[in-house]
């Protein structure tokens, strides 16, 4: 097996706004640390982890093969099902001894996946997420108020140690009790924010509720991130808190939050830290790799992991790669527009919640609460876009404006919807990840992140 390699460290912990040493890196640099880590990254897995062993043998390739970056394609996808049939700890590459961590997800059903990472991994872990929240405008001395979910979810305490590792005081709030989120956040000051933007919206609204102005809060910064959302729902939370709102973006099986992050200056999508992670976009029909700028599934292969190597694993969200902007050796990502597995298809067009959500919000009395019902009341399957107003609109007042947006589902997506304009409060108000899709046919497919 060829040596570790040296995790990633932030240069100082008594200066810990300073960027790491890999984010200062060019793009050829960053391309020549990568084949270094794939190599040792593809050995560790095939040397101690069975599946990645039958995997590859069965597929007649070995690590010694990869001699620069783009051989990893002669290597075989994994996907969640790969990591399932290995449940609970048959992925692992180290013993349980050197595992620090367990996470899991827990999939809308079934068996959940499984996670762990060593104290090496935990800390690389907390250095990228350091390095998202930094560069989304968070600095050290900064009181972070921390409303993803703590728990199995990679959210929360992911989201915690990255903050305590910048030199953040974090508040471990959690996601629900909604009306105490907001007394912290008026009792703490804090000057940064990290939920779901769904659940962001919800503290508003109860803000709103409770005669606070969102916009007189000592909130500067949102980072936000674990479900979609598109740059209309940036605007319209930007708009209601009068912060500066960036994307993060993760999944469990890879890391948890912190394998990408964007700008605060450039808000132009997430950097990958391709230091630790290396970034493919495929054609999720054929698998053939797609070049960069071309829209398509996102897979990853991980350079540094202990615990969970992860090689090509197919993500099933949708996006293309940018080339670096503020980090130059890092690509970036087009913020997701949505994920294979949440894609409606209704009579052959496509659909996503995501672009419903830039159509709704291009509607002055349209607010960003909506979600989308599928039935088969006869044999065609019909699809119900359920909107509320926003609040200073009546039902009758935003119904010529829930028209429009039927109208504008028809012409720039190509779907027929039925858009109903609902009472205010009346759907479901998000606590962490927003259930966008009510699949209402029989034996519906299941939709949404897992
Ligand atoms: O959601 C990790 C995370 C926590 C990321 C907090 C960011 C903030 P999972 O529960 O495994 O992990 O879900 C991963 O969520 O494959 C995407 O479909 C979706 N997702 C995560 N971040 C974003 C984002 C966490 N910024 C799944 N934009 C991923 C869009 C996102 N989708």
């Amino acid at each position: 097996m060829n040596p570790m390699p040296a995790p990633v460290k932030s240069p100082s912990p008594l200066d810990t706004n300073q960027l790491d040493p890999e984010e200062r890196m060019g793009r050829e640099q960053i391309r020549s640390l990568q084949l270094g880590r794939l190599q040792w990254s593809l050995h560790h897995a095939y040397d101690n982890v069975k599946a990645y062993r039958d995997l590859y043998d069965a597929a007649g390739v070995h690590p010694n093969d990869l001699r620069e970056l783009e051989d990893i394609k002669y290597f075989p996808y994994t996907d969640k099902q790969f990591l399932r049939a290995n449940y609970p700890f048959g992925t692992l590459a180290v013993p349980m001894d050197q595992v620090r961590r367990i996470h899991a997800s827990s999939g809308t059903t079934g068996q959940p996946t499984v996670v762990a990472y060593t104290q090496e991994d935990l800390d690389v872990w907390g250095s990228l997420v350091a390095r998202c929240f930094r560069i989304s405008g968070i600095r050290a001395g900064d009181i972070v108020h921390n409303a993803y979910g703590y728990g199995l979810f990679t959210g929360g305490l992911g989201a915690h140690y990255g903050a305590e590792k910048l030199g953040c005081s974090v508040i471990p709030m959690s996601g629900g009790q909604t009306d105490k989120q907001v007394q912290i956040i008026q009792d703490f000051k804090p000057a940064a924010i990290l939920a779901t933007p769904t659940y962001l919206l919800t503290i508003g609204d109860a803000m709103k509720r409770q005669g606070i102005d969102p916009r007189k809060t000592s909130l500067r910064t949102a980072v936000l991130g674990a479900e979609p959302w598109s740059e209309q729902m940036r605007g319209e939370i930007e708009d209601l808190f009068g912060i500066s709102a960036c994307d993060i973006y993760g999944l469990s099986e890879v890391l948890g939050p912190g394998v990408a992050g964007e700008s605060a200056e450039a808000q132009d999508g997430s950097h990958i830290w391709e230091d630790v992670f290396l970034p493919e976009i495929i054609d999720p029909n054929s698998g053939s790799v797609l070049e960069d700028g071309e829209s398509g599934e996102l897979v990853f292969t991980s350079l540094a992991k202990q615990a969970l190597p992860i090689i090509r694993y197919r993500t099933r969200d949708l996006t293309r790669l940018l080339p670096g902007s503020v980090r130059p050796g890092h690509r970036r990502m087009e913020r997701i527009f949505g994920r294979s597995d949440d894609m409606i298809i209704l009579r052959g067009v496509n659909l996503f919640p995501s672009q419903v959500e830039e159509l709704a919000l291009e509607q002055p009395e349209l607010g960003p609460q909506f979600i989308l019902e599928i039935t088969r009341p006869g044999r065609m399957d019909e699809l119900t876009v359920k909107v509320e107003p926003r609040p200073q609109f009546s039902v009758a007042e935003a119904r010529d404006a829930g028209l429009r947006l039927q109208r504008d589902i028809k012409v720039r997506i190509g779907s027929t919807a039925n858009v109903m304009v609902v009472e205010h409060n009346s759907l479901p108000r998000s606590e962490g990840k927003a259930k966008r899709i009510y699949d209402l046919r029989p034996e519906a497919p299941v939709h949404g992140t897992v």
